[in-house]
C-alpha cells in the first residue's frame, strides 16, 4: 500500500533533524517535526470523519503549521482545498456549496463569521491561526504522532485549486497526486535543486506557485526554507545572505530592483531568482541583471497544469521568453480555427500535454471537454509562438483576463457586481499597464441619467463582495462603451485609450 506523493517525500527525506521551515521569529521545524506534526494532523481529519477523496476547504493565513495540514490531507487521502485569504463570504459561500467539503478550516478570527455558512454546508469546522493557534493543533497536540497514510495511487486526487473563468463563475481545478509529484521532480531537476538550497519563501501557499512549485520543490530535494508570512523586502533583505533561491511573482522583482540594498554583495550568496505567474518586463529582467549581476529565470504555468515551460538553468535565459518546454511536457501552438499544429515562429493557441496537466474542472464535465482534448492536450487560452531555437513567447491572451501582481482577476466578474448597482448601465473591466502590479484593474462604467454613483460609492458596494485584491482601482465614467458593428464592446480600444492611467 502506498501512496504517490507521501511517499516520494519520505525517499527525498534528508535526516530527521535536518531543517525544513525557519519561521519569520527564527523558529526551526525539522523534517522530523514535520512528519510528527502532519501525522497527528492527519489523526485529527480521520476522527473527525475525513475519508479518502474528501475535501478539505481551508482558508487560513500562512503559517507552517498550514502547511502541514497540507500535508496531513495528502497522507489521508484528502483533497486539499486551499482558498485566497481575501475572499468575502459570498466568494467562500460559493466555493462551499460547489466543493462540499467534509471539513473546513478556518482562520481564528473568522469563526464567528463563518459559522452558520459552515454548518449550512454541512461540514465540520476546525480553526487554525497564523500562531499555530486554535481547535486543529489543540486536537493535534494530543493526537498520536504514528499515522499509516492511506493508500493514494498516482491518479488520485490531492487538491482541488480554483481558477476564475470567462464566465465568471470559478472552476475547480483537479490535481492528482502524480501531477503534484511529477512536475515537482521536473523543477528539482531542471533547477539543479539539492538539500542544500534555502529558498525564501515570500508567496501565499493558496495557489500553485507558492504552494506546489516552491513546497512541492523543496520537500523532494530534501532542501530548507524561510517561510515568510508575506513579501516584505526588509525580511527577503535580512535572509538574502543565508539563502540560495527566491521565487517570486514579477512585482516582487520590480520592487526589489527598486532597493539599494539589493546589490551584487547582498545577493553573492543567491543562485537562482525564479519569476514567474505573469509577464516579467524585459525592463526589470535587465534593471535586476545591472544591479546584481544575476540573471532572472522565468518560467511559465497554470493552475490546471502547474509549470509548462523554463528558461534554462545553464543556457541563454532570454528576457520575454518563458523557455523551452520542461522534460516530459509537450507545447504545441494550435491554428484554432483550422485546429492544425503551426510552424515555429507563428502565433496561435499555446497547449500543454504531459503528467503535468490536470484530471479535469471539478462538476463541470462540459467545461472540462471544451478546455481538455481527447488527445490529452489542455488549451491554455494563452496566445504564443516558439521561435527558431525552441523558445516559447506568450504574445497575449485569448481569453478575457487581468493579471494583477500575479493574481487573476477575470473582468466579467467584477462586471457582473458593477452591473447590479442601482444606476448602472454597463460596465467593461479591463487591465492597463501598472508599474507595480504590471496590470492594473480598471473600470470603465456607464450611469444612467441622473445616477448619484461616485468612485467611492462603488468601491464602497464591491467590497463586501469582492476579495480587494479584484477591486479596480480606478473607476471611469464615461457616456457610452464603444462597440464593434457586431454590437461587442472593443476592450481593445478602452485598453489604448487609457493606456498610460497608472504611469
Ligand atoms: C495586494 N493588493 C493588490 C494585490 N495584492 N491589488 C492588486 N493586485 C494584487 N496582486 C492590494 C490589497 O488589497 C491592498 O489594497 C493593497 O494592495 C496593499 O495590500 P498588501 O497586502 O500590503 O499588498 P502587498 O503585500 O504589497 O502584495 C502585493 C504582492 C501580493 C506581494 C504582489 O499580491 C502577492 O504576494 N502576489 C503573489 C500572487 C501569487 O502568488 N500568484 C501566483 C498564482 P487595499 O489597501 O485597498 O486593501 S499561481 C499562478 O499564477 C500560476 C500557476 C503560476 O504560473 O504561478
Ligand atoms: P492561473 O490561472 O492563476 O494559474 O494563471 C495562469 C496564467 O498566468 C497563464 O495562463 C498565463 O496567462 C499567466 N502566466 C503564468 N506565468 C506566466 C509568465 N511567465 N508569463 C506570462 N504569463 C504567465
Amino acid at each position: 500500500m502506498s501512496n504517490h506523493l507521501f511517499d516520494a517525500i519520505r525517499r527525498f527525506m534528508p535526516k530527521s533533524e535536518a531543517t525544513f521551515i525557519e519561521t519569520l521569529n527564527g523558529h526551526i521545524l525539522t523534517y522530523g517535526d514535520m512528519l510528527t506534526l502532519s501525522a497527528q494532523i492527519a489523526n485529527v481529519l480521520v476522527e473527525q470523519g475525513v475519508e479518502k477523496g474528501d475535501r478539505i476547504a481551508v482558508q487560513v493565513e500562512k503559517s507552517a503549521e498550514a502547511l502541514m495540514l497540507y500535508l496531513a490531507c495528502v497522507r489521508c487521502g484528502a483533497v486539499y482545498l486551499p482558498l485566497n485569504t481575501g475572499y468575502t463570504v459570498s466568494e467562500l459561500e460559493y466555493f462551499f456549496n460547489d466543493a462540499k467539503p467534509a471539513l473546513i478550516v478556518v482562520a481564528t478570527e473568522n469563526s464567528e463569521k463563518l459559522a452558520a455558512l459552515i454548518t449550512e454546508c454541512g461540514a465540520v469546522m476546525e480553526t487554525l491561526g497564523d500562531n499555530g493557534d486554535g481547535t486543529l493543533m489543540v486536537k493535534a497536540s494530543s493526537a498520536s504522532t504514528e499515522f499509516t497514510d492511506i493508500a493514494c495511487d498516482a491518479d488520485d486526487l490531492a487538491a482541488i485549486l480554483y481558477t476564475s473563468g470567462t464566465t465568471g463563475r470559478s472552476k475547480g481545478a483537479m490535481l492528482s497526486h502524480n501531477n503534484l509529484l511529477s512536475n515537482a521532480l521536473t523543477l528539482r531537476d531542471y533547477w539543479q535543486f539539492t538539500s542544500a538550497d534555502r529558498l525564501i519563501h515570500a508567496l501565499p501557499i493558496f495557489h500553485t506557485h507558492g504552494l506546489f512549485v516552491a513546497t512541492n520543490c523543496i520537500l523532494v530535494s530534501g532542501a530548507s526554507m524561510f517561510l515568510l508570512p508575506k513579501f516584505d523586502p526588509e525580511a527577503i533583505i535580512a535572509r538574502l545572505s543565508q539563502a540560495t533561491v527566491l521565487m517570486g511573482v514579477p512585482t516582487f522583482y520590480v520592487r526589489l530592483a527598486q532597493d539599494e540594498r539589493v546589490n551584487r554583495t547582498s545577493t553573492a550568496s543567491m543562485r537562482l531568482f525564479i519569476s514567474g505567474s505573469a509577464p516579467l518586463l524585459a525592463e526589470t529582467h535587465e534593471k535586476f541583471r545591472e544591479k546584481t549581476g544575476h540573471v532572472i529565470l522565468e518560467r511559465y504555468g497554470m493552475t490546471e497544469t502547474n509549470m509548462n515551460t523554463s528558461n534554462p538553468y545553464n543556457g541563454e535565459r532570454i528576457a520575454g521568453t518563458v523557455g523551452f518546454p520542461l522534460p516530459g511536457v509537450e507545447v504545441r501552438v494550435m491554428d484554432m480555427e483550422k485546429c492544425t499544429p503551426l510552424p515555429h515562429g507563428q502565433t496561435g493557441m499555446l497547449e500543454v500535454r504531459g503528467p503535468n496537466v490536470f484530471k479535469g474542472y471539478w462538476n463541470m464535465p462540459e467545461k472540462t471537454k471544451e478546455e481538455l482534448r481527447e488527445n490529452g492536450f489542455f488549451i491554455t487560452g494563452d496566445l504564443g509562438l516558439i521561435d527558431e531555437r525552441g523558445y516559447v513567447h506568450i504574445v497575449g491572451r485569448g481569453k478575457d483576463l487581468v493579471i494583477s501582481g500575479g493574481y487573476n482577476i477575470y473582468p466579467k466578474e467584477v462586471e457582473s457586481e458593477i452591473d447590479q448597482l442601482e444606476g448602472v448601465v454597463e460596465s467593461a473591466v479591463i487591465g492597463v499597464p501598472h508599474q507595480d502590479f504590471g496590470e492594473g484593474v480598471t473600470a470603465v462604467v456607464v450611469l444612467q441619467e441622473n445616477a448619484e454613483l461616485d468612485e467611492n460609492t462603488v468601491l464602497g458596494s464591491l467590497t463586501e463582495k469582492l476579495a480587494r485584491y479584484k477591486l479596480p482601482k480606478r473607476i471611469i465614467f464615461v457616456d457610452e462603451l464603444p462597440r464593434n458593428t457586431m454590437g461587442k464592446v472593443q476592450k481593445n480600444v478602452l485598453r489604448k485609450s487609457y493606456n498610460h492611467i497608472y504611469q
